[in-house]
């Protein structure tokens, strides 16, 4: 058996990462703008302000998706450029924006797959009531949602609430790696509840405006293997799926959490506060298709020294990453069966499938990957072409295991690469690459297909058969 006839060979991108032009056509700054330009903050102080300059130069971006015979293309809707402020007024332009680039995509048959929120929140919104702390922005996160449902309703079928709440929140408000920069696990506990409750009120919505369309949420997937077969390593991965992986997926795919990792945080953390109702509205939807971002396995282990969380590697030197856990509850060690990227992500193809299958077997959805790729620093030979021969490597095993897990009867609706072209990585910089076009930054951002572009090519052309 092999890949569906309608498989959706797609490849993605986000607002912030791709688009550049912060601050044109009447768009309002996000909490990114702002942060990415606090010192300290991200990889040698790179932002967002131009990234691939996708905004100016998205009919040049799509004609190349085009030639590529890209079925589909997953990119986010920056919510300052529809509400500047975030609320209130509507700018013309930023609705116009979209609408001309789902047209373009459309008038070369690929599907266009909306992201609503990739993680840039209207600065305004922030600094009215703190953001994802107060359950007002449920009501104009919904609104936000529901002027992209009518505008592009009708020709956007595959929409996409949330990208990984669980990165944005825990970096967010766990550790303080982004924006609004904060360390408290109760802030960040009511705050992953507040992005739940919008998800359903937004889905709610959908329902009524695109009756048919597909719409889910995408989450960070780690699927995770126990360091030992020692029973206290073995409790400790059992802590790591209710606390950091089910706690996601059970929430925004069954409307509730994991029992003993909700009494333990209500216990030690005090949080999430779950009013009456909001049970019955997360209850009360159900999502067309579960979305995945993959690019790698953990390796848990008992947490008895009770290590903290201490730092990422953003620097692509291998082996920096130093031992991270989360106290009382579960650590992450290096799995020696397996290669690294220079970021210390582990490569571990059979986990996306084995991931899918554990996933299957608790929700029993259609599933979307909506990112998996590899970061690198791409080679570039003498006559100038880059040879990024490691991500074809990559790509290829992660797509074998996708066809594996097809076999194994996973109703697997896509697969997005991350990402289409060089972009921003959020706390890597440019550095780190991951798309099939690169981009000359020293010569005014032209761009160059990769050898992964004509690799790519033939797979879709070949629905998956020549990889
Ligand atoms: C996901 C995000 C993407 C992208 C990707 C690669 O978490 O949804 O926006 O950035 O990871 O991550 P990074 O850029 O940190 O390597």
């Amino acid at each position: 058996m092999s890949f569906p006839k309608d498989f959706l060979w797609g490849s993605a991108t986000a607002a912030y990462q791709v688009e550049g032009a912060w601050n044109q056509d009447g768009k309002g700054p996000s909490i990114w703008d702002l942060y990415s330009k606090i010192p300290g903050t991200t990889f040698e102080g790179t932002n967002g302000d131009i990234a691939a300059d996708h905004y100016n130069r998205y009919k040049e971006d799509v004609k190349t998706m085009a030639e590529m015979g890209l079925k589909a293309y997953r990119f986010s809707i920056a919510w300052t450029r529809i509400l500047p402020e975030g609320s209130g007024e509507i700018n013309p332009k930023g609705v116009k924006f979209y609408s001309d680039l789902i047209d373009e995509l459309l008038k070369y048959d690929i599907e266009p797959m909306v992201t609503l929120y990739h993680w840039d929140l209207p600065q305004a919104l922030q600094d009215k009531y703190a953001g994802w702390e107060s359950r007002e922005i449920i009501d104009d996160f919904a609104n936000f949602a529901k002027i992209c449902f009518e505008n592009y309703g009708d020709r956007v079928k595959y929409w996409i609430v949330m990208n990984e709440p669980n990165v944005f929140i825990d970096l967010g408000y766990s550790i303080a790696l982004h924006p609004p920069g904060v360390k408290d696990k109760k802030r960040a506990l009511n705050a992953g509840h507040i992005t739940a409750l919008a998800n359903a009120k937004a889905i709610k919505l959908f329902r009524d405006i695109v009756p048919n369309g597909k719409i889910g949420s995408s989450i960070a997937y780690g699927p995770a293997y126990s360091a030992s077969n020692l029973p206290e390593d073995k409790a400790a991965l059992e802590r790591y799926y209710n606390h950091a992986v089910w706690w996601w997926f059970d929430v925004y795919f069954k409307g509730e959490y994991p029992q003993d990792a909700l009494d333990y945080n209500q216990k030690v953390h005090g949080a999430p506060e779950i009013y009456s109702g909001d049970l019955e509205l997360l209850k009360s939807v159900n999502s067309d298709f579960i979305g995945i971002n993959y690019y790698c396995t953990q390796m848990i282990a008992d947490n008895k020294e009770n290590v903290g969380y201490n730092g990422m590697n953003n620097s692509g030197e291998k082996n920096s990453q130093k031992e991270n856990g989360v106290p009382g509850l579960f650590k992450h060690v290096r799995n020696t069966n397996l290669e690294y990227t220079d970021w210390d992500w582990a490569i571990d193809p059979d986990g996306l499938r084995y991931g899918m299958l554990q996933l299957k077997e608790r929700y029993n959805l259609p599933i979307l990957i909506s990112e998996n790729g590899l970061g690198a620093v791409d080679p570039i030979d003498v006559e100038g072409n880059i040879q990024d021969i490691p991500r074809i490597d990559y790509l290829r095993e992660h797509i074998i295991a996708c066809r594996n897990a097809i076999n194994e009867g996973i109703d697997l609706i896509g697969y997005c690469t991350w990402s289409y072209i060089d972009l921003l990585s959020w706390l890597n910089g440019y550095k780190k690459q991951y798309g099939f076009v690169y981009i000359d930054r020293e010569n005014n951002l032209a761009r160059k297909k990769k050898a992964s572009y004509f690799w790519y090519k033939e797979v879709i052309e070949s629905n998956g058969e020549k990889i």
